[in-house]
């Protein structure tokens, strides 16, 4: 069903179940090319959610700065292409939630293990903010937290669970948003974690 939780942001409950299995082969082959690794803020800390890239281009962060590069930094390579079962799906979501022809260059993926949370934060790193975010989540139920346009707004808290997709456009697609820290747990497919792929028009 399709669902506006805020100003520009539907959420699709379910939309990835029926592919999931394809997405998830191939997301272990772009794993093996590029692995989960923990990037360092340009503050200096750790991030406790490990991320990995495929498309054109990847979101990445080290003490210089955050920035979209066509290069993973840890191998020196391109990023592993997206798939073309990872562009139909976010393309059919973003469909789905009233936004023609999405053309996604950027996928990002958050590994959550339990504890992992991500603090309130805009995702202001792309050219066009014209094009929706698009993100699905996998394995372990997260609480998401969605703000206003100040950091100061209390965050209205929902579940985000295995299958479900969420895009991000409009007046929604600056506000601040976060993860609370994962709760512990044993999802059926992929075990102690949630895995969040991220779809995003960067350049
Ligand atoms: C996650 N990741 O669950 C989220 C999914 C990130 C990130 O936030 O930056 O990697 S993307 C959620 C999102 C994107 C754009 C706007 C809004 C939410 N929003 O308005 O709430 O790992
Ligand atoms: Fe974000």
């Amino acid at each position: 069903a399709r669902q506006p939780i805020a100003d520009g942001a539907v959420l699709l409950r379910g939309f990835a179940r029926s592919e999931e299995s394809e997405l998830l082969a191939a997301l272990r082959a772009i794993l093996l090319a590029a692995p989960f690794r923990h990037m360092i803020t340009p503050g200096g800390h750790t991030m406790s959610v490990a991320m990995s890239n495929c498309g054109a281009v990847g979101w990445a962060t080290d003490r210089k700065g955050y920035r979209y590069d066509a290069i993973d930094p840890n191998s020196g390579r391109p990023w592993p292409a997206m798939p073309a079962s990872f562009v139909g799906l976010a393309r059919r979501a973003a469909a789905e939630a009233g936004f023609a022809d999405f053309r996604p260059d950027a996928c990002l993926i958050n590994r959550y293990v339990p504890g992992a949370k991500m603090s309130l934060h805009q995702d202001k790193d792309e050219a066009d903010f014209a094009a929706p975010i698009v993100s699905v989540s996998f394995g372990l139920p997260a609480v998401f937290m969605f703000g206003g346009m100040q950091r100061s707004e209390k965050p209205q808290r929902f579940a985000l669970e295995h299958g479900d997709v969420v895009a991000w456009g409009g007046p929604s697609r600056l506000a601040y948003h976060g993860v609370a820290p994962l709760k512990d747990g044993e999802h059926p497919v992929l075990g102690r974690q949630r895995i969040n792929l991220t779809f995003r028009r960067a350049r």
